[in-house]
C-alpha cells in the first residue's frame, strides 16, 4: 500500500504566457492525479523568497526570482499515491533542452535565453517540501 499525498506544482510565469497551461493540466489531468486547488498567483518578493529560500546566495537566485514575478503563475494543489515522485517525472529533468521527450519539459520547453529557469513547471521535492510549499500558496 502507497498513500494518498499531496504536492504543490507551479505552472511558471512562461507556462502561462505561451499558453501552455491547459496542455500542462491535460497531462496532469491524463496521469491521473486529481487537482484538489488551483489558483492564479501574481507571487511577490516576500513569497518568493520563502519559496526558494534552499537557493538563497546562489548565483541563479536573483534572476530566478526576477524570472518568477515577471508574470502570473498558476498553483496547483495536486493528490495521488506517490504524486511527488510521479510529477517530478512527468516534469522531466530541471534543463529543458536536455529533459527526455515524453516530460512537459523535455516536449514544451527550451532554451529561450534565461538558462534553465524557464521550465515551464515546478513540482516539490519530498513531503516536506510539499507541506512547507503547499502552506505558502495556498495559506
Ligand atoms: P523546481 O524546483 O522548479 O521543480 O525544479 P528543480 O527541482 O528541477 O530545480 P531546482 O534545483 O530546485 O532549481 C529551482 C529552479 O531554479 C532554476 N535554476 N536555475 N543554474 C541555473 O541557472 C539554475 N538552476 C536552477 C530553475 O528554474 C529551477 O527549476
Ligand atoms: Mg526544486
Amino acid at each position: 500500500m502507497t498513500a494518498i499525498e499531496e504536492t504543490l506544482v507551479l505552472i511558471k510565469p512562461d507556462g502561462v504566457a505561451r499558453g501552455l497551461t491547459g496542455e500542462i493540466l491535460r497531462r496532469i489531468e491524463a496521469k491521473g492525479y486529481a487537482l484538489v486547488d488551483i489558483r492564479m498567483v501574481q507571487a511577490d518578493r516576500e513569497l518568493l523568497g520563502k519559496h526558494y529560500e534552499e537557493h538563497v546566495g546562489k548565483p541563479f537566485y536573483e534572476p530566478l526570482v526576477s524570472f518568477m514575478e515577471s508574470g502570473p503563475v498558476v498553483a496547483i494543489r495536486l493528490a495521488g499515491n506517490r504524486v511527488i515522485e510521479g510529477f517530478r517525472s512527468l516534469a522531466g529533468t530541471t534543463d529543458p533542452t536536455t529533459a527526455a521527450p515524453g516530460t512537459i519539459r523535455g516536449d514544451l520547453g527550451r532554451d529561450w535565453g534565461l538558462a534553465v529557469q524557464q521550465n515551464l513547471v515546478h513540482g516539490s521535492d519530498s513531503p516536506e517540501s510539499a507541506a512547507r510549499e503547499l502552506a505558502l500558496w495556498f495559506s
